[in-house]
């Protein structure tokens, strides 16, 4: 399988994140990506090669141009101020606030966010504009007849909406490349999202759509994040009816829950009838994952993989969670391998 991968993923490195009323180095690091591409290598999962350059089109199909402009410009505005730390949003327009855009670039900023776990640092925007870039390669050889390729994205995206970053996501990697599929002529996408947290941004993205079928099995909202999306009575509106599905699980669920919920979401997308299928492939559903609450290990990964295959459609893997770092090169790369011997 072809892996797309960019070393511009250095370039964003988050200081800090507020845990447990304290501020800890962000659990999002730039090893986890060094450690998947380790293991592609030592497993010769196949070539690995840089991305091309699709520009900002293709990006601004999911998000907002105004956001993408405060995204891409919101550094230079910090660096004014000789800023000493990354910079992070305190204030967000919640209940009883109105959305109004204000004119500084706090204001905007909590305008721009939904938490406050993703810092922008001098490099976020172009890291994250490479890994869309990464997406968008892997996309075009599945376009360009390969059968599946493996899009090694960071930061990742599936809680990026379309003018919305948090959950250290900014510009929505699996989203921009399904909505790349559907405008170069595929009727069908369903999306997979098998990533511990539930995807809101991706969901939302979608959600009033039927062309993009979007499934995603994950941690109970009601007990973790993103905590305000991801129900099970999510099913889609308007045209979109019907065509959202989640699979939210209790923390301590093992593979025999995990893979339950696999076959339903699998029942579902092959009821849709995808032409072609995007993986949100996260994998803090690992057992040692320091943040996440599943049981899986590292072979049920290779089920996982195994699974996916025969559901029988071109497939594009994209890169979201997992925070295991050590391990994470081994359970993204079983998918990867339990699909191609499956
Ligand atoms: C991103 B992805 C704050 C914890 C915040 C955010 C999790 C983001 C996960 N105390 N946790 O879906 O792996
Ligand atoms: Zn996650």
């Amino acid at each position: 399988m072809l892996t797309i991968y960019s070393d511009d993923h250095h370039l964003h490195h988050g200081r800090c994140e507020l845990i447990d009323g304290q501020l800890m180095p962000c659990f999002e690091m730039p090893s986890r990506a060094d450690h998947v591409l380790q293991r592609v290598k030592d497993r010769q999962l196949g070539a690995v090669q840089a991305p091309k350059d699709f520009g900002v089109a293709p990006i601004a199909r999911v998000h907002t141009d105004a956001y993408l402009d405060f995204f891409k410009g919101a550094w230079a505005r910090w660096a004014l101020t000789a800023p000493e730390g990354d910079l992070l949003p305190y204030i967000w327009p919640a209940r009883t606030l109105r959305h109004v855009l204000p004119k500084s670039l706090h204001g905007q900023l909590g305008y721009y966010s939904f938490d406050g776990g993703a810092p922008i640092t001098a490099g976020t925007w172009q890291a994250a504009y490479s890994a869309a870039q990464v997406a968008l390669t892997a996309q075009a050889a599945i376009q360009n007849g390969a059968y599946s390729a493996f899009a090694l994205c960071r930061p990742p995206g599936h809680h990026a909406a379309s003018d919305l970053m948090g959950g250290y996501c900014y510009l929505n990697n699996a989203a921009i490349a399904a909505q790349a599929f559907i405008d170069q002529g595929h009727k069908k996408v369903a999306i997979l999202d098998v990533d511990y947290h539930h995807g809101n941004g991706t969901q939302s993205i979608f959600y009033a759509r039927s062309d993009v079928l979007f499934t995603s099995i994950h941690g109970d909202p009601a007990a973790e994040f993103p905590f305000f999306l991801g129900y099970v009575d999510e099913l889609g509106e308007g045209a979109g009816e019907g065509f959202n599905f989640n699979y939210p699980l209790a923390a301590g669920s093992g593979w025999q829950q995990w893979s339950a919920a696999l076959e339903k979401a699998c029942a579902e997308i092959e009821r849709y009838g995808a032409d072609v299928i995007v993986v949100s492939l996260g994998v803090d559903t690992f057992k040692d994952d320091p943040i996440s609450q599943f049981k899986l290990d590292s072979p049920d990964y290779l089920r996982m993989g195994q699974r996916i295959a025969r559901l029988g459609k071109p497939t594009l893997f994209v890169m979201e969670g997992g925070y295991a770092v050590e391990e994470i090169g081994i359970n993204a790369v079983n998918v990867l391998e339990g699909f191609e011997n499956a």
